[in-house]
């Protein structure tokens, strides 16, 4: 992929592109074209390392081996492959509900020492009591006569419980409809305790444990449904609980939204915990006196990726780019720091940044870079390790090299900030809160139906071309699109994230439903974690009636285009195991060497769960597909056609 058209799709990282060109930076796109061709063994999913009697691989031709030396066939080994990946990334979102179990937990004393002596002196607060209501009794603990403290207190407890659990059901597969829990249920694939399915997943991809790749997939759908109905599910909420509830917000994204004239301080992630703290921080006049003495008109905060998008959600801080513009938003020469927590934070950062003025920052005991600044976040520092870093974006503001700096014009408008509970007064009003109008939109045919976009880029496939062009054409057959990630990121940037975007993209049905209640035609729900929004948000449509019984029942459909994390893998297979058609483009996960494995996870899963996984590499055919199944599902409800299209 030697063209810079080729690479990105957008205009401010092709410009970016060719700077780095030009100066000889090295960037992904040019090590993912050194290590080609990459290996053939490994894009099949038929090598070993699981035991020191490896590595072996098994010949996908049949002229060489048939078994590893343990006699692990091609079905076990990828199947093991892929059940890891589902138990890595289903750490990585769980470990983050859990440290933000902690953070409630933590505030939930404070404030109760606090209101003892009768002040209030922690970084933190509960901001949104309702929600906190809410789930408490949801989980069934008693509300009345506890104050706001006590109560998360209890509920913190709860949640954090959910991880260690050895026995029992995790308490939000109570959200799930009926129809769904029982298939889990005569499945044995009802999660446990989420650290424990995390384990347990991995024990049985050992040498010598599970050797049958459905058996491993159910299990590694226990685990999935761990993090996407708990891991995942308790970070959205508590985070809401404890950072406050979005609301439909206005901002901007792309490299654009970085300032000449202003101390640039990128965050860059996953956890908002700390770039919460960072946004209060940048708006603190102590600190903004300081950038003022230093020369500079501000203090700019931006975002790269989730952590992007969860103060984007909250506070509508702007967005400088998705996953592969993490590089490129240093190659501008006008980030002062870059402050990172966890995930998604390439290695190559460290030397990219040591070419010019930035600072990269690591704040995240989990995530520390060699020879890279270390500033410990800790929840009862926040504020103040937060001032700390933003005092050393400041000091760095005159190292600058002006000749070094090309901040891309592009721009584009947005709004983000829809969550389950927004979608209900949005369409229902404050008054009659309900999901009623988007359900008749589907069983009138206006809507098609709905689609869950979502996930990374990749530098295999050209950088965003594959969200934008499928995430078109569903708008075009009046499919509503909902968003997360840095899949929400690209759509952003093509500016089909505010409601004039519906006149230029939509179909006539979606259109007219954008129009009636002043909604873009696609809805950005959050970061990573908060696909679980997008699960809560289908379990609603099934309450409301109308469209079946079960999650499988409903048409719509879900997709990651250009997938790279093993986040993705584990999102992808909760969405399967809750009943959702998942289409991923790129490459598949690295299982087309066991034919057995491939029939399994795109047709005969679908027996067992309702879902299936379908793999392109073309954006127009993933809308075919999908559209193809919410027909079909349409059909299957005895509904009419859509309307429209
Ligand atoms: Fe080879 Fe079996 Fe060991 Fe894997 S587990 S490395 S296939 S011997
Ligand atoms: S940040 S997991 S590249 S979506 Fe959530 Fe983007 Fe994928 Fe990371």
């Amino acid at each position: 992929m030697s063209k810079i058209e080729q690479k990105s799709i957008d205009l401010a990282s092709q410009e970016m592109l060719k700077k780095a060109q030009a100066e000889g930076l090295n960037t992904c796109w040019d090590r993912v074209d050194s290590m080609q061709p990459q290996c053939g063994f490994g894009q099949l999913g038929v090598c070993c390392t699981v035991c020191n009697m490896g590595p072996c691989r098994i010949d996908p031709f049949g002229e060489g081996p048939e078994c590893g030396v343990c006699g692990a066939t091609a079905d076990t080994i990828a199947a093991r492959n892929l059940a890891r990946k589902i138990a890595v990334g289903g750490s990585a979102h769980s470990d983050h509900g859990r440290d933000v179990a902690n953070t409630l937990l933590m505030t939930a004393k404070h404030g109760g020492q606090d209101k003892a002596k009768g002040s209030h002196s922690h970084d933190y607060d509960i901001t949104d009591e309702n929600k906190l209501k809410k789930v408490a009794q949801e989980i069934g603990l008693e509300i009345k006569g506890k104050d706001k403290f006590e109560l998360a207190k209890e509920v913190g407890e709860l949640m954090l419980g959910e991880f260690g659990k050895q026995k029992g059901e995790l308490l939000f597969i109570n959200r799930a409809p009926k129809k769904r829990q029982e298939i889990w249920r005569k499945l044995g694939i009802v999660p446990r305790g989420i650290d424990r399915e995390v384990v347990e997943l991995l024990h049985t991809t050992t040498m010598g444990v599970d050797n049958e790749y459905r058996n491993l997939m159910l299990t590694g759908m226990r685990c999935a449904l761990a993090d996407g109905w708990g891991g995942s599910m308790i970070a959205t909420d508590l985070q809401d609980i404890l950072l406050g509830k979005p609301v439909p917000i206005r901002s901007k994204v792309n490299l654009g939204v970085l300032k000449e004239d202003e101390v640039n301080v990128v965050v860059h992630g996953h956890e908002p915990v700390l770039s919460e703290m960072a946004v209060k921080a940048s708006r603190d006049p102590e600190l903004l006196k300081l950038a003022k003495e230093k020369g500079a008109n501000g203090i700019n905060l931006a975002g790269i990726c989730c952590t992007a998008n969860e103060v984007l959600m909250r506070q509508g801080v702007p967005v400088a780019g998705n996953f592969l513009q993490q590089e490129l938003a240093i190659i501008t020469g006008a980030v002062e720091v870059m402050m990172v927590d966890v995930q998604c934070i390439m290695p190559a950062l460290e030397q990219l940044a040591s070419c010019f003025h930035t600072k990269l920052i690591t704040t995240s005991p989990k995530a520390r870079f060699p020879g890279v600044k270390h500033i410990q976040f800790t929840e009862e520092k926040a504020y103040a390790v937060s001032k700390q870093i933003i005092r050393e974006a400041i000091d760095n503001y005159p190292n600058r090299i002006k000749e070094k700096v090309n901040i891309p014009k592009q721009t584009m408008d947005l709004v983000a900030g829809f969550t389950k509970e927004v979608v209900f007064q949005i369409l229902g009003g404050t008054y009659r809160a309900s999901y009623r109008p988007l359900n008749e939109g589907i069983i009138s045919g206006r809507l098609r139906g709905v689609a869950g976009v979502v996930g990374c880029n990749n530098p295999k496939q050209t950088h965003d071309l594959f969200h934008v062009e499928l995430v078109k054409e569903l708008m075009k057959k009046d499919v509503l699109v909902l968003q997360t990630g840095c899949s929400a990121i690209a759509c952003a940037k093509a500016g089909f994230l505010v409601p004039e975007a519906a006149k230029q993209y939509a179909g006539r049905g979606l259109q007219e439903i954008c129009d009636a209640v002043g909604i873009p035609p696609v809805l950005h729900l959050g970061s990573c974690v908060d696909n679980s929004r997008i699960l809560t948000a289908a379990c609603e449509i099934i309450k409301e009636g109308g469209l079946g019984e079960d999650l499988s029942d409903i048409p719509a459909a879900g997709a990651a285009p250009e997938w790279m994390s093993e986040k993705a893998i584990t999102i992808g297979f909760y969405f399967v195991a809750s009943g959702v058609y998942t289409v991923f483009g790129a490459d598949p996960f690295s299982v087309f060497g066991s034919k057995n494995l491939t029939e399994y996870l795109t047709n005969g899963i679908e027996k067992d769960v309702g879902g299936k996984f379908a793999f392109s590499d073309n954006p127009q055919e993933m809308a075919k597909l999908m559209i193809e199944h919410i027909d079909n599902k349409r059909k299957a409800l005895n509904l009419k056609p859509a309307m429209y299209a």
